[in-house]
């Protein structure tokens, strides 16, 4: 038996992961043991702390939030392992790169902002929904957490830009667009997780870098 697949997605605010992450999971499903994972995960203690700074209940130092979100990651970084070990595929619903782009947005240092994640699981596919913030903004619901403004997406978008060339990983990245129809992102996604997939049958769990 093959390990699992580590299948992350990634996008804006808004992007439309949540159901593409549902369509990608219930699709997967069918052939193999899938299991939806998401950062942050907000039913931790760490969770909880970033859950009401989200919600604008709290405020934190922006390094701080930082390491909050990484920690996050960490604290779920073995259960990762043995759940691919164990051959179930794992689709991810944001990881280390809305980390990194969201404090980069913010005008925190590359290097630091990736050093708190290097050494946890490195996916075997990263998924970008690309998406203009015009677009996203008039999507339902946009606004109502911390970082839903237009400006601050527009930054994040860049950021991201420059993430899918590092050469590090750029090799994992696929970009899919997902201004188009909820089918036709289903469909891209599809492909896209099959090269993942793929990589999982014939190479061992990478780590970041
Ligand atoms: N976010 C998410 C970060 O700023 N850093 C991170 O490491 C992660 C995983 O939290 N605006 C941001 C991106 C989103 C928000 O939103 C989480 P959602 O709707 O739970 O994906």
């Amino acid at each position: 038996m093959s390990r699992g697949a580590l299948v992350v997605v990634e996008g804006l605010d808004r992007a439309g992961k949540t159901t593409q992450c549902d369509r990608l999971v219930a699709r997967l499903s069918t052939s193999t043991t899938t299991k939806l994972r998401k950062f942050p995960d907000r039913t931790t203690p760490i969770g909880i702390m970033i859950d009401s700074y989200l919600r604008s209940n709290s405020d934190l130092d922006d390094n701080a939030i930082h390491l909050l979100f990484s920690a996050n990651r960490w604290e779920a970084s073995s259960a990762i392992k043995a759940e691919l070990e164990n051959g179930t595929t794992l689709v991810v619903d944001r990881y280390i790169y809305s980390g990194i782009a969201f404090s980069r947005a913010k005008g925190l240092d590359a290097a630091w902002c990736r050093n708190p994640d290097v050494g946890l699981p490195r996916p075997d596919v990263v998924i970008f929904l690309d998406i203009s913030e015009e677009a996203t903004a008039g999507r339902g619901g946009y606004g109502e957490e911390r970082y839903e403004k237009k400006e601050m997406q527009r930054k994040v978008r860049q950021a991201f830009k420059e993430l899918r060339q590092d050469e590090r990983d750029a090799e994992d990245w696929v970009v899919v667009d997902a201004g188009q129809s909820v089918e036709e992102v289903e469909e891209d996604i599809w492909r896209a997780a099959q090269k993942g997939i793929e990589r999982a049958k014939t190479e061992d769990l990478r780590t970041i870098l």
